[in-house]
């Protein structure tokens, strides 16, 4: 009996990009467990990973390819061999490309956050053909724009200083479920004594472990952050020294928050005076003490109208005090802007054809684009979509019309997946991918400050193949023959990252893959004496780019497209708002088919406030139907008050085949974008609640 340990990294969209031990025995993997020797992961996985070998060896994994053999959406199909795959995409491709490529279209996301198995072969071969761009705003693009605007790259404090904090401030987010090894190290800080307070409409998980919770309206959270920065300024809770030194347009700033008063800071917020005034204090006291606050942003704030703006407006806060002096002190939204990739040589847009025209489609509004006609301003109608990583049908807005667009039968689709999702159901062509113990791969990571390589740790099972090897297929079988289609896997691997910058020299990919990770060379302090990447190197209250983009160029709040204030006359007929965010044991829409973590789950539940339930006639248990103008979806009751009156909550992201309606909250969400970035407003909804 053979028995070995494999290096590899969790491939899922989640900040903490696990370093991963993988016990393989006789060609088996039989245990995934926590590297204990990596800082972060610290040894600990969340229920989701620890279960891995349930998902890579589950019953129903893709094995073999398969064509279309029922409707669309049917999910009925037959096997096929490789040969018959790839030689019918290439043709049917080649086809399209010849009457005009850019009616060719990508959808991907993070279902692997994997360079190699992401945008690389892939986007070589769309490049190459002259496909449209898709721009990837589905997750991050609100607060990333915001965030660029204010403090520059997305570089935050060092989650590994987290327990040195004071004080910390969870600003929408749930660690527990989605950021399980800053959620460790928060409890760490508090075991010393730190105060940690949560601002989130729901009590989650998170919320209700936190020594205060502060339930803001949805959407509103830019007129928190404005309100703070009144209160502060007002009561020079200031660093004046951090201002001069490393801000621009402060004097502006003071002006623009002064009609920010807590009173209606307060009443946009749906919370008390008494909290808007208390939370500026602490903050702004505990650092004329010189200790160490620090917000942990999450992406909880940005899936509404103002999600930009609101993150925008929270980066300005940690500069005001002066938070940034310390290693412990600041903000984070994402690490990702530390890392140094080389992402022209994994995509090489050099490669697609000289002078032809380009397109970009945003992915958060695929719904209407799939059903868009041909015309002069929009271009070609979209015939073919090739879909990895990711699963439209599930977990993008307004899903009913997404759904209607997959099952035009002018449309060719193409899949490539694990298992049978709710998108694979509308393949013309599914074809079975490997899952990150069986191919090589990269990593960067959002949560953190290490570059992380996967080594394979067992085959592929069945016939599947990995993502960058079916690109590299079509590549062949089209013609095209520059010899970047040669590139293995570990030869894309070792392009990943720029291994000549001060950041990352002292490593390499041959390295990297024995080792398995390795630290980002950058001061634990970041911003300590400024070296912002914005345009004037200094955080930026006042941003020309901003104007120059059409935008306000200070702090300011936006309110939501949908809320029974900002828009009475749907709040008449919708009156309260849903929030979808994830659900513990589900990372997005994957994992919702392995048993064990779906059981936990149970069903589709929304949580509604006892009033709210009262007036609708609804107790716990009952089966209610949640519905607006866009659609319908239904959902078990559970009357708490963790929802704040006026407020449901759904936990998702349900596949739509395992709900009795075969449906999900996503027919609900809306195609509105944000303020910046082109970002989707999944939280920023209004729908009305009835007995089912
Ligand atoms: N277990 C698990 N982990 C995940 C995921 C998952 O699906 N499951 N998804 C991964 C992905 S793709 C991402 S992007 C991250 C997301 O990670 P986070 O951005 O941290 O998202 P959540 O953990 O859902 O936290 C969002 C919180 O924001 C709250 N919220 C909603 N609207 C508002 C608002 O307007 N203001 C404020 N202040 N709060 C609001 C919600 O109630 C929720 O508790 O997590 C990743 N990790
Ligand atoms: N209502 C609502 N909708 C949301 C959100 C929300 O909070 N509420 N969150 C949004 C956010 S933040 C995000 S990031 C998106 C996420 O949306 P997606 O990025 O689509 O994420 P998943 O639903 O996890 O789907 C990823 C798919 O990729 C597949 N996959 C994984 N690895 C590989 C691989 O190596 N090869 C191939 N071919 N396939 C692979 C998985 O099996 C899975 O089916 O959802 C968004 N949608
Ligand atoms: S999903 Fe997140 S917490 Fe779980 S193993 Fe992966 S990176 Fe770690
Ligand atoms: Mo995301």
């Amino acid at each position: 009996m053979s028995s070995q340990v494999v290096r590899a990294v969790c491939p899922h969209d989640c900040p903490d990009t696990c370093a991963l031990l993988v016990t393989v025995e006789n060609g088996v993997a039989t245990e995934v467990k926590g590297d204990p020797d990596h800082p972060t992961t610290a040894g600990v996985l969340c229920t989701k990973v620890a279960r891995y070998t349930e998902r890579t060896y589950h019953a129903d994994r893709l094995l073999y390819p398969q064509k279309r053999v029922g409707k669309k959406g049917e999910g009925k199909f037959e096997r096929i061999s490789w040969d018959e795959a790839i030689s019918t995409i290439a043709s049917r491709l080649k086809a399209i490309a010849a009457k005009n490529p850019l009616a060719i279209l990508p959808y991907s996301y993070a279902g692997t956050m994997g360079m190699v198995q992401g945008e690389s072969m892939s986007a070589r071969f769309l490049n190459k053909i002259g496909a449209s761009f898709l721009d990837r705003t589905i997750c991050a693009s609100a607060g990333g724009t915001g965030y660029k605007y204010t403090l520059g790259d997305r570089i935050g404090t060092d989650v590994e200083q987290t327990q040195n904090a004071r004080l910390i401030i969870i600003w929408g987010g749930n660690p527990i479920a989605s950021n399980l090894h800053f959620w460790t190290r928060v409890q760490e800080a508090k075991r010393k004594g730190a105060k940690i307070i949560a601002i989130d409409p729901y009590r989650s998980l998170s919320a209700e472990k936190c020594h205060q919770h502060i339930a803001v309206l949805p959407g509103t959270d830019a007129a928190l952050a404005l309100g703070m920065m009144h209160v502060l300024i007002k009561e020079d809770l200031l660093d004046h020294d951090y201002i001069a030194q490393y801000t621009l347009g402060f004097e502006q700033l003071k002006q623009r928050v002064v009609e920010w008063t807590p009173e209606r800071v307060a009443s946009t917020c749906g919370i008390s005076v008494e909290e808007v005034l208390g939370l500026a204090r602490e903050y702004g006291e505990g650092a004329k003490r010189g200790e160490p606050s620090l917000i942990r942003m999450n992406y909880g704030v940005q899936r509404v109208h103002g999600g930009g703006m609101a993150v925008r407006n929270i980066c300005c806060l940690p500069a005001l005090v002066g938070a940034w002096r310390h290693a412990a002190g600041g903000a984070l939204l994402s690490s990702s802007g530390g890392f140094v990739k080389n992402s022209d040589a994994m995509e090489r847009p050099d490669l697609f054809p000289a002078g032809q025209a380009q397109r970009t489609i945003n992915m958060s509004t695929i719904g209407d684009d799939l059903l868009r006609p041909s015309s002069p301003e929009f271009g070609p109608q979209i015939e073919a979509v090739i879909v990895y990583n990711s699963n439209p049908v599930a977990i993008a807005p307004d899903s009913g019309k997404v759904a209607q667009g997959f099952a035009s039968e002018d449309l060719f689709t193409v899949v490539l997946e694990h298992f049978q999702t709710d998108t694979a159901d509308y393949a013309d062509i599914l074809l079975p991918a490997t899952t990150q113990l069986e191919h090589i791969d990269v990593h960067a990571a959002y949560g953190h400050r290490y570059m992380m390589a996967n080594n394979a740790a067992v085959a592929p099972m069945g016939e599947a193949k990995s993502n960058a090897e079916i690109f590299r297929l079509l590549a062949k079988a089209i013609g095209f023959t520059d010899t970047c289609f040669n590139d293995d896997d570990d030869a894309l691997a070792a392009q990943a990252f720029d291994y000549s910058h001060e950041r990352t020299k002292h490593t390499n990919w041959t390295e990297l893959k024995e080792k398995g990770w390795s630290k980002l060379n950058m001061p634990d302090a970041s911003f300590a004496n400024g070296g912002f990447t914005t345009p004037s190197g200094k955080v930026e209250f006042f941003s020309q780019q901003m104007a120059d983009d059409g935008l306000d160029p200070l702090p300011t709040y936006i309110p939501p497209y949908e809320s029974v204030v900002s828009n009475p006359q749907l709040g008449q007929r919708y009156p309260l708002a849903m929030i979808s965010p994830p659900a513990r044991n589900f990372l997005n829409s994957t994992f919702v088919n392995v048993k064990s973590l779906r059981d936990t789950e149970g069903e589709p539940h929304l949580d509604l406030h006892p009033e709210d339930a009262a007036q609708r006639g609804v107790a716990s248990g009952d089966m209610v139907r949640i519905y607006n103008d866009r659609g319908s979806f239904v959902a078990k009751a559970r009357v708490t008050d963790k929802a704040r009156r006026g407020l449901v909550v759904g936990l998702s992201i349900w596949w739509k085949k395992f709900a009795s309606d075969l449906k999900n909250a996503n027919e609900v969400t809306s195609q509105q974008l944000t303020d910046m970035g082109g970002g989707p407003t999944f939280y920023d909804v209004l729908v009305q609640v009835e007995k089912a």
